[in-house]
């Protein structure tokens, strides 16, 4: 199975400031636990990271075809983009919504996502840990299929 983890704008900046919120872990360390917990399951990954709602919504329109699922950390998109929403509709790709920081413990405006009624679940408040038990939620979901 091919799994894509989508990351919005400004997580290339993890490790670098706000670690009381987001943690230590830089985003290239991240992804190379994402990939530690992908091969024992078999899966291949796609990593991506941009800070573009444009761009962002490019990968998610190639999804179709390219990969069986995805991770989706779409930062501060997550509250605001209803293209990426459109997007996510448009490519029916089963999801699961992540967040490093608990969204529901933070700002009132963080604490919203028009994207998580389109996800088959979410996963937020793990810091780095929410990367690896959404492709676990996710791989168990689509192996259940
Ligand atoms: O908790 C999460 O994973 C978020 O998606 C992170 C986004 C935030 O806008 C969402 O509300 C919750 C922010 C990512 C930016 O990360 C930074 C890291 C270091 C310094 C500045 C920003």
């Amino acid at each position: 199975m091919r799994i894509a983890v989508l990351n919005g704008p400004n997580l290339n900046l993890l490790g670098q400031r706000e670690p009381e919120i987001y943690g230590h872990s830089s985003l290239a360390e991240i992804e190379a636990m994402v990939r530690t917990a992908a091969g024992p399951l078999g899966v291949e990954i796609d990593w991506f990271q941009t800070n573009h709602e444009g761009e962002m919504v490019d990968a998610v329109q190639r999804l179709r075809g390219h990969a069986d699922g995805a991770l989706i950390n779409a930062a501060a998109l997550t509250h605001s983009s209803l293209a990426l929403r459109d997007a996510l509709l448009a490519v029916k790709v089963p999801f699961v919504e992540l967040h490093l920081s608990n969204i529901f413990a933070r700002e009132p405006e963080r604490r919203h996502s028009v994207i998580a009624d389109l996800a088959i679940g979410m996963v937020t408040g793990f810091g780095a840990q929410s990367y690896v038990l959404a492709l676990q939620a996710l791989m168990g979901r689509l192996r259940a299929a």
